[in-house]
């Protein structure tokens, strides 16, 4: 199988890249001009906006699968530049998809990568949220997400295009930006540890309750969807067992050399925070086999042990 996986120089693609060359694949990446890929393989530089340089690339690729990870994916940073997101992540989409539509090679597969913050503010008693369930994005991240996916759906049943939609939830592990969760706490504990801070964490809402995953388990579900997934069908891809973040804060915490005291800062409360978001993904797991498998525990202790190399 030869994959193409498009914005591979963020944190999944190396990730990505890793585990399919593991199960044989052909890898090829596109990145930007001013970005590197962290893993070895063919590298192209790609700007997905520049729509007449896709379909040149998939000629000369002829990927099987086409892993379409280029996105603007911070929730932040898409209320400040909402335009740059929809430009990046919807009409970036229909660049990939309309160079898939006319490109020499018709059998090419196309994993969509979207989010569960597509389903943003669920009804009370929606959890375990299925696949089915009314999308109400709460941020112009998630709604450009949602856009992306229906897109995805109308080319597939249009155009009889083989197009698989996916619903990430939180991903975590060695390697992420310290703006996510997990990496946060533990690249505070590394700091601290070393010395660069005072003995004290900064933590938000602790009762929040989340689904999180370890990429390497993100990414081989990436892989078996390349494999087994239906054509034309979104998947969530998540543990399906949210915790709350107390529970990643202490687990952080148990793997520290020293004590640490826990501060509520202010400006890490959100006003509307969500108290469950856990999805259903009964699906994936009947049409590929895959669950997590990488406990918290292990999740949490890698991505420490990441900062405390790279502080
Ligand atoms: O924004 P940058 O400079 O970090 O570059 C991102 C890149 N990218 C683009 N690639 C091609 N053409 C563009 N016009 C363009 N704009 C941005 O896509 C970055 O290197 C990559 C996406 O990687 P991350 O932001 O690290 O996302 P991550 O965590 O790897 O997630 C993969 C996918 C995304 O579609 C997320 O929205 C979804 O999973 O959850």
């Amino acid at each position: 199988m030869r994959a193409l996986i498009i914005g591979a120089a963020g944190f999944v693609g190396g990730y990505l890249i890793r585990e399919l060359s593991a199960f044989g694949w052909d890898v090829h990446a596109t990145c930007l001009p001013n970005e590197t890929v962290s893993e070895s393989c063919p590298v192209h530089h790609l700007d997905i906006l520049s729509a007449e340089d896709i379909a040149p690339l998939l000629n000369e690729v002829k990927p099987d699968v086409v892993y379409h990870l280029a996105a603007q994916s911070s929730v932040a940073l898409s209320w400040k530049k909402p335009q740059l997101t929809a430009e990046i992540n919807v009409i970036g989409t229909i660049n990939v998809l309309e160079a898939l539509r006319t490109a020499e090679k018709q059998d090419i597969r196309t994993i969509l990568i979207g989010s569960g913050e597509e389903y943003g503010y669920i009804r009370k008693d929606a959890c375990p949220l299925s696949e089915s369930e009314p999308l109400n994005p709460g941020n112009i991240y998630a709604a450009t997400k949602a856009c992306q996916g229906m897109i995805g759906e109308i080319y597939a049943r249009a155009y009889k295009m083989d197009i698989v939609m996916v619903r990430a939830f939180n991903h975590s592990g060695p390697a992420q930006s310290s703006i996510f969760v997990i990496s946060d706490f533990c690249r505070q504990i590394a700091e601290i540890e070393k010395g660069l801070k005072e003995p004290v964490i900064s933590v938000g809402n602790l009762s929040a309750k989340r689904d999180f995953t370890d990429v390497r388990d993100v990414v081989r579900a990436y892989r078996l969807l390349g494999e087994k997934g239906v054509s034309g069908v979104v998947y969530n891809v998540g543990r399906g067992r949210a915790v709350d973040i107390q529970f990643i804060l202490d687990t952080a915490l148990s793997f520290a050399k020293l004590p640490i005291e826990v501060r509520q800062d202010p400006n890490r409360m959100r006003a509307s925070d969500i108290p469950l978001i856990e999805p259903d993904v009964s699906r994936i797991a009947a049409d590929t086999g895959w669950s997590a498998e990488i406990t918290m525990e292990q999740t949490v202790e890698d991505t420490l042990s990441y900062w405390r190399n790279n502080i």
